[in-house]
């Protein structure tokens, strides 16, 4: 089964997050975390050349935060994907041909636009918790299966 390691960024200044729009391919038209498939870097090499590319802010302090692995039905590929919470940034958020950056405040978060999952892990992302899980998706993005617990570490 091969495994597809990507990264996930979100920048968390209480009380707003910074989420984008993807504007094409996958995930095109849902408010998305930064990040992407990491090929050669490292993890932490890929969330800030990711962040960098896709709005424009460099990444002065993040906190690794969480590990999901993600499948779909009749699809033997894993998507792993690992959390960033990003603290201290550089720059202002500027739109790209990737994704549209808006702050959300965190009581507004548009979850009904967002991969579903979202709703299940992000309240310990907001509360500075750490958290693993994994998640199988049917048709139409359906949570068919869901494994998700706060963790020490990652
Ligand atoms: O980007 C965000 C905020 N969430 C996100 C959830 C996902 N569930 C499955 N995949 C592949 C996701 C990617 C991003």
């Amino acid at each position: 089964m091969k495994t597809l390691i990507t990264t996930l960024c979100i920048v968390h200044q209480h009380p707003r997050i910074l989420l984008g729009m993807k504007k094409r391919g996958f995930a095109a038209g849902k408010w998305n975390g930064f990040g992407g498939k990491v090929e050669v870097e490292t993890i932490e090499e890929n969330a800030k050349r990711e962040m960098s590319e896709e709005c424009g802010l460099e990444i002065k302090n993040m906190d690794r935060v969480g590990l999901i692995d993600f499948e779909f039905k009749d699809n033997p590929e894993i998507i792993q994907v690992h959390f960033f919470k990003v603290n201290e940034f550089a720059g202002e958020p500027t739109e790209t041909e990737e994704m549209m950056p808006k702050w959300f405040h965190v009581d507004e978060i548009p979850f009904t636009q967002m991969w579903p999952d979202d709703l299940y892990w992000m309240p310990f992302f907001l509360k500075g918790r750490k958290f693993k899980g994994k998640f199988l998706f049917g048709e139409n993005d359906a949570i068919l299966e869901k494994e998700l617990e706060e963790v020490a570490e990652i």
